[in-house]
């Protein structure tokens, strides 16, 4: 019984949900079928030295070609809900208008999860932008923030009627798509500079806020929001450096998101981190990314040490003796109580919360009895529960728990190496296995479902 919350956790309450997740680029392939057009990771891919051994999504989990077969394996894991995201590039063409081929595809995804009773929580964009928009200065360039209300428009009109959509998400880790994307040159489009990070988060924001009116008004019924990875820091002693460095880290990594969305400002400090790189912002701009949102999704998967490096630069300390996943991130479920307690403690205004990812990388194998073992994945998903158990008997409101991910997918700059699958995939032959964790998550849902 490892993949359970504790008993007597408000997590066996029927009405919290129980997913698993997955995005486009990582799974879907046929990368240039029906109309798609080329997006910025099918170019970050092609430019040698961005991903490890040079692989790409052009195939991915061949998920386009098999959506049944996994429509399947969702409704054999029993999960509440789904959450999946739609590629921008498959459902418009570059005059902005619908391409009804790519559309068709998430129509017969949603019918076919309704068919199942399986819920759908929606991402709009979860980091694959259109490549033309990119061309024309692609989140540095306000534009792409109305093409991207323009885009969340048509989809949420189109797929109105289709399956059950529980949520429809505007930005998965905008602070990955700024950051990672225009910060540091780690993921798609590769462009580095703290200037264009700041200026490009704050047209991602922009863009959360254009959308949310076409959303409430196509999708009603629905709950509307936004995802943000963020993560604890701890500092690495007590002294007043260190400690300022811890919050300096929470400033870069959690409020340069959140103060905007939930205090229409960005936090002061973070322009000591990164001395003048604020970004434009015209008159009106903060009232349309503090538009009130139905629910936060949070993507937990580690927390930070640090320590000072001198005044306002910091340090990220790495502890030797930690148990660590093969992303080398340190296995810490603590940080998620920590986390969102203080979530609850600085945001009067922090609308519920789900977790809308956590989960781990391994290097998990098929054995000679056909069964893959992720025996650290299943410790990995119980420990959290545990924790997210902690928070909410705190007072903290959580309504979901989604794990990262439904299946063995393209992991970004680190390729096919880390899997973090439920399901394990044969990327020679496509095979689908059940991993022990996948058998023990559908075994618990069983479980509760049966429950008086
Ligand atoms: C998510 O991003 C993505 O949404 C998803 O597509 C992806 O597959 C998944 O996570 C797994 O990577 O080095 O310990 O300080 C996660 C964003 C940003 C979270 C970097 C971890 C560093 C942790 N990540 N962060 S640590």
């Amino acid at each position: 019984d490892l993949v359970a919350p504790p008993a007597g956790s408000a997590m066996r309450r029927r009405d919290f949900i129980f997913g698993a997740g997955t995005s486009s680029y990582q799974i879907e392939g046929a990368a240039h079928e029906d109309g798609r057009l080329e997006s910025i990771w099918d170019r970050f891919c092609a430019t040698p030295g961005k991903v490890l051994r040079g692989e790409n999504g052009a195939v991915a989990c061949d998920h386009y070609h098999r959506l049944n077969q996994d429509l399947d394996v969702l409704k054999r894991l029993g999960l509440d809900a789904y959450r999946f995201s739609i590629a921008w590039p498959r459902v418009m063409d570059a005059a902005g208008r619908p391409n009804p081929k790519g559309i068709d595809f998430y129509k017969r995804l949603l019918d076919g999860l309704g068919q199942r009773g399986i819920r759908a929580f929606v991402t709009l964009y979860h980091w694959d932008l259109p490549q033309h928009l990119e061309d024309k200065g692609g989140w540095l360039n306000r534009e792409t923030a109305y093409r991207f209300a323009d885009y969340a428009d048509l989809m949420s009109r189109e797929l109105a009627g289709h399956g059950d959509v529980a949520a429809w998400t505007t930005h998965n880790e905008p602070w990955c798509s700024a950051y990672l994307g225009y910060g540091d040159g780690h993921h798609a489009p590769g462009l580095a500079n703290p200037r264009w990070a700041a200026q490009a988060m704050h047209h991602l924001l922009l863009g959360h806020g254009l959308t949310l009116p076409a959303l409430r008004a196509n999708a009603p019924q629905a709950l509307h929001g936004i995802v943000a990875n963020c993560a604890p820091g701890y500092a690495d002693s007590d002294t007043p450096a260190d400690r300022d460095a811890a919050h300096l880290f929470e400033t870069y990594q959690n409020r340069w998101v959140l103060d905007p969305l939930l205090k229409g400002e960005y936090p002061a400090d973070l322009w000591r981190y990164w001395k003048g790189c604020e970004p434009l912002v015209l008159a009106g701009d903060m009232d349309i990314i503090r538009r009130p949102i139905d629910y936060l999704g949070i993507n937990y998967y580690s927390r930070a040490v640090l320590r000072s490096k001198g005044p306002d630069t910091i340090d990220w300390v790495r502890h030797p003796d930690v148990e660590r996943t093969t992303m080398d991130w340190e296995v810490y479920p603590q940080g998620l109580q920590d986390l969102f307690e203080a979530f609850k403690r600085d945001y009067a205004n922090l609308p519920p919360l789900y977790i809308t990812e956590n989960g781990m990388s391994s290097h998990d194998k098929v054995n000679g009895a056909g069964a893959v073992d992720d025996l650290q994945r299943q410790a990995y998903i119980k420990a959290h529960f545990a924790a997210c158990s902690r928070a909410m008997d705190k007072g903290v409101d959580v309504r979901g728990y989604f794990i990262w991910s439904l299946m063995d997918n393209f992991e970004w700059a680190f390729g096919y190496e880390r899997r973090f699958g439920l399901v394990h995939v044969d990327f020679e032959t496509q095979q689908r296995t059940l991993k022990r964790s996948a058998l023990a998550y559908a075994d618990f849902l069983r479980e509760r479902a049966a429950a008086p």
